[in-house]
């Protein structure tokens, strides 16, 4: 593993220390320099693309210094270095973040102008590496800026999928997917370590036999061989000096060309295998929530955890030869069940690999790993067909048998005669075909399992891990889930972000308590005003980019509501919905109605394969073209459905709300992180009682919140006494209306069927209640329309969302995380 070249110069553990000037005059000459020796490019002939790509790598290489040292962590001893599994890191495009988090922003943009270019349309050119699908991807995003903030040394490790989620185009309301080629022009971001790689077995069968010193020993003789390449992107932690590591794995065939096939015939064979090889890293599944069980996702979890577990166990191997200490060198947190093979592979190397016995390997392998979970859905729990996860897995599932048979002992030591407990701890579903339980796997091999919000960790408890957190109540804890300002404000925000440090200073971009300073301006007119002006300017940002991408024409001075997020019934887009027909409808009885003109602005993407998902972008764009093209309306509402929400979108779109929809049925969002997002950009929340908003609306105050809706009690009882939907439907009239003039084909020229099955699975079936909560979600857009007349006092509020979203830094959920789970020191705030 340490192929290191001894030369004179290995002694320098500092590096090579070129010049690097981050002056404007520098950074001017290092943008030519690279134009000329990485693009190869004159300037009069070079392409946007050319100035970008020579922009990125000269910021880079300002980066470098920082992470050589960084790295060098990994060797200490003293550190421990979290391990943060992920099957997706949903970054955002890097080149102005990197820019805000070093410091180089300013020279930058000079160095560019100098040169007759503009920062902002070198920004726009970088294609956003997508790597996840949503709230869970991006989350480990903020959790690798906070990381680096926070000088925790710390490796992201996933997978570096040729193919992100999909861009989504809208065609005659419909989404449409195209692939998501972000590396198509290159990425300056990655450095590819060619020897850093290792190969990961699958398929086959296991072998035992008896070695010379008559010990058992266990060959897994597999059908195929995979080699991991390490491809590494730094992280720049704000203004911390730490620059943390994701390292990102792509597969590839062993052998580029297989020679023993290359004979006459055998050729193409040759060529084929590393075809499939190089398939398991090409495209990332596009589903947020349930999975399918699909051969090659499992695929991609085990290769990633295999690489990235023989990585950790080179690098501890560097430090001490005794991997007993293994949980002294990393702290393994596996995001969701996607990487809770590692629990099993772990317990492979150890055991197989490394001579452990089995007692040292389990006790070691517990006290790395910890689990997060992220929803209670049910049917998003991930469990593999026990034939598939065979077929590709055969020495893992003997190892999850053993794990299996000595947990269940205990079970049964603590549980004496109780068959049923048994059968729901069991790793091993066997009612109706055999499954590995992904979520029952990674609790029993975690020391710790966290929930992600106080409501969620609380329902765990109650429902999907309630055995487990009866028998072991001590490894629960709750983390509840943050978002970094350097992005999410200081960066998509900058007007925001100059008026908050003009009024406070600049300590609360990595002190975010101290954003309650601005409290007391909540009450200073000039200040108010100078608000509405930032938020005016970023509505009409919005505007332009909406009339640009949609050709619709919406009115800045309209309030913005806006839901953009996964399109999942859970989430209730068509509350959403529902409430602007009501309203469509009532302009329509009273032209002169008097309705606070309101722009509603939807965004997300649906699983390719999630019909009523699908239906529902069809229903919001078909209403969009009714309601925005009637004469009657006279512009008071419009409805835009802004295509391809991603990070890059998101940072334009979260500035500009003046109303956050959150509004999921009560115990089903995990958490949600959007809501966030909008209530740290001044944006009031219409929420239930759901998530991080049911803390949201404590930090901020019920008095700045608009909440509705049943709560997951009363959602538990309706569900229990018999819901019946219909019944709504038939005593409230509005409700009555709106869903009828869904079902007449109003909104789909004539064609009565088009919406049918969405609106007999509302009728009929409603599994999430919007039914159930239309009407006092009704009342409360009553509520906030009020609100909205009067600026002055939406301003007050606004501003004290602002000032009261301390909690939700993502830095303090990574303090919790190091304290609760990691038992990582929380060093000292880097001194500037
Ligand atoms: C995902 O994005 C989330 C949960 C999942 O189980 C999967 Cl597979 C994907 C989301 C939650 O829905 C959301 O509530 C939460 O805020 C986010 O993870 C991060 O914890």
């Amino acid at each position: 593993a340490n192929n290191t070249v001894k030369t004179a110069a290995s002694s320098q553990t500092q590096g090579h220390n070129p010049r690097r000037g981050v002056g404007t005059a520098a950074m001017n000459r290092a943008i030519l320099d690279h134009l000329h020796f990485t693009m190869a490019r004159l300037p009069a002939l070079a392409s946007r693309n050319d100035w970008y790509m020579a922009l990125s790598h000269a910021v880079r290489d300002r980066m470098l210094d920082d992470w050589l040292a960084s790295l060098h962590h990994f060797r200490n001893k003293e550190l421990k270095v979290v391990s943060y599994l992920s099957a997706e890191f949903l970054l955002g495009p890097h080149l102005g973040n990197n820019l805000i988090n070093t410091g180089m922003w300013d020279a930058a943009r000079d160095a560019v102008e100098s040169l007759g270019l503009t920062l902002e349309d070198l920004l726009r050119q970088e294609e956003e590496p997508g790597l996840g699908n949503g709230g869970l991807g991006r989350l480990a995003a903020c959790y690798l800026d906070s990381l680096a903030t926070l000088r925790i040394p710390s490796i992201g490790y996933g997978i570096r999928y040729e193919f992100g989620i999909f861009d989504q185009l809208i065609r005659d309301g419909w989404q449409v997917e195209t692939a998501d080629k972000w590396l198509k022009f290159g990425n300056p971001w990655e450095i590819c370590r060619s020897e850093i790689a290792y190969e990961v077995k699958m398929g086959g069968h296991t072998e035992y036999h008896h070695d010379a010193d008559g010990r058992l020993a266990i060959a897994w003789l597999p059908v195929k061989v995979i080699k991991g390449v390490a491809y590494d992107t730094p992280i720049a932690g704000y203004r911390s000096r730490i620059t943390g590591l994701l390292r990102l794995w792509k597969s590839e065939a062993v052998e580029s060309f297989n020679f023993q096939a290359f004979n006459a015939g055998e050729y193409y064979h040759a060529v084929d295998e590393k075809v499939v090889s190089e398939s398991i890293t090409k495209v990332l599944y596009p589903n947020d929530e349930p999975g399918v069980g699909k051969l090659l996702r499992l695929a991609q979890q085990y290769f990633f955890v295999s690489c990235s577990l023989q990585d950790m166990i080179r690098v501890h191997l560097l430090r001490s030869p005794r991997l007993e200490e293994f949980d002294q060198t990393f702290a393994v947190q596996m995001n969701d069940t996607h990487p809770s093979l590692a629990v099993a592979e772990l317990m492979r190397l150890l055991v197989d690999e490394h001579g452990l016995g089995w007692d040292a390997a389990w006790k070691v392998t517990r006290s790395t790993m910890a689990y997060t979970n992220h929803t209670l859905l049910p049917e998003a729990l991930e469990k593999w067909p026990l034939q598939l996860f065979a077929n590709l897995l055969p020495r893992h599932l003997e190892i999850v048998y053993e794990i299996n048979r000595r947990f269940l002992d205990e079970v049964s030591q603590a549980y004496p005669g109780d068959q049923a407990r048994l059968a729901r701890m069991s790793l091993i579903e066997e009612t109706g075909g055999k499954f590995v339980r992904m979520a029952n796997l990674a609790s029993v091999g975690s020391h710790a399992i966290n929930g992600v919000a106080h409501l969620h960790t609380e329902l765990l408890k109650e429902t999907v891990l309630a055995d487990f957190y009866q028998m072991t109540p001590g490894k629960f804890c709750n983390v509840t889930n943050g978002v970094t300002p350097r992005r999410w404000v200081l960066l998509s925000n900058p007007g925001l972000a100059r008026l908050i440090s003009e009024s406070i200073g600049e300590e609360w971009v990595t002190a975010p308590e101290k954003l309650r300073k601005l409290e007391r301006f909540a009450s200073d007119p000039s200040f108010l005003s100078a608000w509405r002006w930032v938020k005016d300017a970023n509505k009409r940002a919005l505007a332009a980019t909406i009339l640009e991408r949609t050709g619709v024409t919406v009115d800045p001075e309209s309030l913005f509501d806006i839901q953009v997020k996964r399109i999942h019934e859970y989430k209730r887009q068509h509350l959403n919905l529902l409430h602007i027909l009501t309203l469509y409808h009532r302009i329509k009885r009273d032209p002169g109605a008097q309705i606070p003109p309101r722009t509603f602005i939807f965004g997300g993407k649906a699983a390719p394969g999630y019909f009523m998902a699908k239906l529902i972008i069809k229903l919001i764009n078909s209403v969009a073209e009714v309601v925005n093209t009637d004469p009657e309306v006279a512009g008071r509402l419009k409805v835009v459905f802004f295509p391809d929400f991603n990070v890059t979108n998101g940072q334009l779109i979260y500035p500009a709300a003046d109303l956050s929809e959150q509004i999921s049925t009560s115990g089903k969002e995990a958490s949600g992180t959007g809501n966030m997002k909008f209530s740290l950009n001044g944006a009031l929340t219409i929420g239930t009682l759901d998530g991080a908003n049911v803390e949201i609306r404590e930090e901020v105050g019920e008095e700045n919140f608009f909440l509705f809706g049943l709560n997951a009690t009363e959602v538990q009882a309706l569900k229990k006494s018999g819901y019946h939907p219909g019944r709504f439907y038939e005593e409230d009239g509005e409700l009555r209306e709106a869903i009828d003039a869904v079902r007449s084909g109003l909104f789909s020229h004539g064609d009565a069927g088009l919406f049918q099955p969405l609106v007999d699975h509302l009728l009929y079936d409603d599994e999430y209640l919007a039914l159930a909560d239309y009407r006092s979600y009704l009342e409360c857009q009553e509520r906030v329309s009020t609100a909205f007349r009067q600026r002055e006092l939406w301003s007050v509020k606004s501003v004290l969302n602002v000032a009261r979203m301390g909690k939700f830094s993502s830095d303090r959920s990574i303090r919790e995380y190091c304290e609760k789970i990691w038992k990582v020191p929380i060093r000292p705030p880097f001194p500037h």
